[in-house]
């Protein structure tokens, strides 16, 4: 009985570390690619503890973009901020890990550089708001559709990272 317990919560212990965690989507902007931050920002998340699911260098181009940022159609700044992500390749990742949106903003920093804490890769890395390095997905339905709409269906990876146990209770 007590073995058929043991069995039991150990199986179930298996199946959390292999079920899907939660994801974000990172996005290193032009800026970012060319001032060779990609290393820096790669490292900030793995150190955290989460884990590398997808990662591409590319430039998918204006339509693609207005897309990615549709929700900011209506604003003044929309032209130029579309001009500035299509002007280089970014690299778009996939973070997996609980908390990973939340968290992931947090290591971001605020929208405005001014307005983002020293610690944080806006708030080490850059001035301005037009030029502020990184993308984070602000909530789980917005990775999950950014995710979606950066990768295709098997780009995005899923294994066990060796020190989940060690990340994790
Ligand atoms: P977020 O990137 O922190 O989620 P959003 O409000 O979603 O911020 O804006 C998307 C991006 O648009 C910002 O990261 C920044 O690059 C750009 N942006 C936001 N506000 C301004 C602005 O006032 N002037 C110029 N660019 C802006
Ligand atoms: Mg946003």
């Amino acid at each position: 009985m007590k073995q058929m317990q043991i069995a039991r919560k150990a199986s179930f212990k298996w199946l959390v570390e292999n079920s899907k965690r939660e994801q974000t989507f990172i996005m290193i902007k032009p800026d970012g690619v060319q001032r060779g931050l990609i290393g820096k920002i790669i490292q900030r998340f793995e150190k955290r503890g989460f884990k590398l699911s997808a990662l591409k260098v590319c430039q998918p181009g204006k339509a693609h973009l207005e897309e990615h940022y549709a929700d900011l159609s209506k604003k003044g700044f929309f032209p130029g901020l579309i001009e500035y992500m299509n002007s280089g390749p970014v690299c778009a990742m996939v973070w997996s890990g609980d908390h990973s949106v939340t968290i992931g903003r947090k290591m971001l920093g605020a929208t405005k550089p001014e307005d983002s804490a020293p610690g944080t890769i806006r708030g080490d890395f850059c001035i301005d708001v037009g030029r502020n390095i990184c993308h984070g997905s602000d909530s789980v339905e917005s990775a999950q559709k950014e995710i979606k709409l950066w990768f295709k269906e098997g780009e995005v990876t899923s294994y066990k990272h060796h020190s989940q146990g060690w990340v994790y209770e």
